[in-house]
């Protein structure tokens, strides 16, 4: 039963547990990441070696080309999410949002991705609001698509100026830096990154159906243009940003692909981060399941400063990114792999 009260009631629940001391996050703005940078420069190539002392530009490296796998690195995923948590507030409709909505497409084009915009008009509580998802593409060798998505618009509040350094900015900035990395990589499935306008609910409370209107219009205008059927499976990313990482298992996500992503994090090492614990959320997930595309939230709730003015810089952690960003590129060839075995339920 996906009720706001059940919702309500588990966050409350995770609000009283407490974070866990178990897992110290560093903090980024006082030691540096502790991953080496992964875009390794190197002398451009050319048809003739450039003459003895002339230097030559630099460029990226590809991995093919480098023979050295591209890692998620998290310096430029902190950077993603300063970015955005100096723009202020960024609710659905603002002037803040637009300038982070151009932040985000001048990064995807900047990583070689091809990006466009959806724009909608959303009737709020608060009458119209012109919304715009914007959806990036990394081709694979198949046109059938695994969905990375993410909300890049902060709740509106009056009464303080909320800035949403883990709820908005962490996932936004976690997928960009994502989008860079899988670029640089021959992929099975294409991937869509899909930055969701309009998560948040309008009114203070998120109640139905004020909330999700980015996810609700993708998945009906999928459905309309007869792309839904090659969506094969979506990751949200939420919330991830929080220094005491610790993330549940969503009972309303897919279960195969929720089994998937924590045997990816375990693997890994993370499975003080990702906890064996489960609890419903309701988030933008939630449209594509009811649409039947396997899915799974990646959410950390379990955040005092969840929709509060502390939910700033202080609050999040480059080593947060950093775990889900490895633990997602882990999962994601796992993920092709079952998906081209067969189509679990
Ligand atoms: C996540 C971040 N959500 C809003 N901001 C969705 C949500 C709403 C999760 C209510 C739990 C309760
Ligand atoms: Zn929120």
């Amino acid at each position: 039963m996906r009720s706001v009260a059940l919702a309500a009631v588990a966050v409350a629940m995770l609000m009283a547990c407490g974070a866990d001391a178990s897992n110290p996050a560093p903090d980024a703005r006082t030691s540096a990441p502790s991953n080496p940078p992964s875009n390794a420069l190197t002398p451009a190539p050319s048809d003739t070696p450039p003459a003895p002392g002339t230097a030559a530009p630099l460029v990226p490296l590809a991995p093919a080309q480098s023979g050295v796998p591209l890692r998620f690195d998290s310096a430029r995923a902190w950077e993603h999410l300063r970015r955005q948590v100096a723009f202020g507030p960024r609710p659905s409709g603002s002037a803040a949002l637009a300038e982070c909505r151009r932040y985000i497409l001048t990064e995807l084009k900047a990583a070689g991705i091809d990006a466009r915009e959806q724009a909608f008009d959303a009737m709020t509580p608060a009458g119209v609001i012109k919304m715009i998802n914007v959806i990036a593409t990394i081709p694979g060798r198949r046109p059938d698509r695994i969905v990375l998505a993410t909300h890049y618009d902060t709740k509106r509040f009056r009464e303080f100026a909320f800035v949403g350094a883990s709820d908005g900015a962490s996932s936004t900035a976690a997928a960009l830096e994502l989008g860079r990395v899988l670029r640089a990589g021959p992929r099975e499935y294409t991937v869509e990154l899909l930055f969701l306008d309009g998560e948040e609910a309008v009114n203070t409370e998120w109640r139905d159906p004020d909330n999700t209107y980015g996810s609700k219009y993708y998945v009906r205008a999928a459905r309309q243009a007869g792309t839904l059927a090659g969506l094969k499976a979506l990751i949200l990313l939420d919330m991830v940003g929080d220094r005491n990482l610790d993330i549940r298992r969503d009972t309303n996500s897919t279960r195969w692909l929720t089994d998937l992503v924590w045997s990816s994090a375990a693997r890994l090492g993370y499975s003080s981060t990702f906890i064996d614990e489960a609890f419903a959320v309701e988030d933008d997930h939630l449209p594509f399941l009811e649409a039947g595309v396997a899915a799974v939230d990646i959410i950390d709730l379990d955040y005092p400063e969840w929709h509060t003015a502390q939910d700033d810089l202080d609050h999040v952690s480059a080593r947060s990114l950093q775990t889900v960003g490895e633990v997602v590129l882990d999962a994601l060839p796992r993920i092709e792999a079952q998906l081209g075995a067969a189509t679990p339920r």
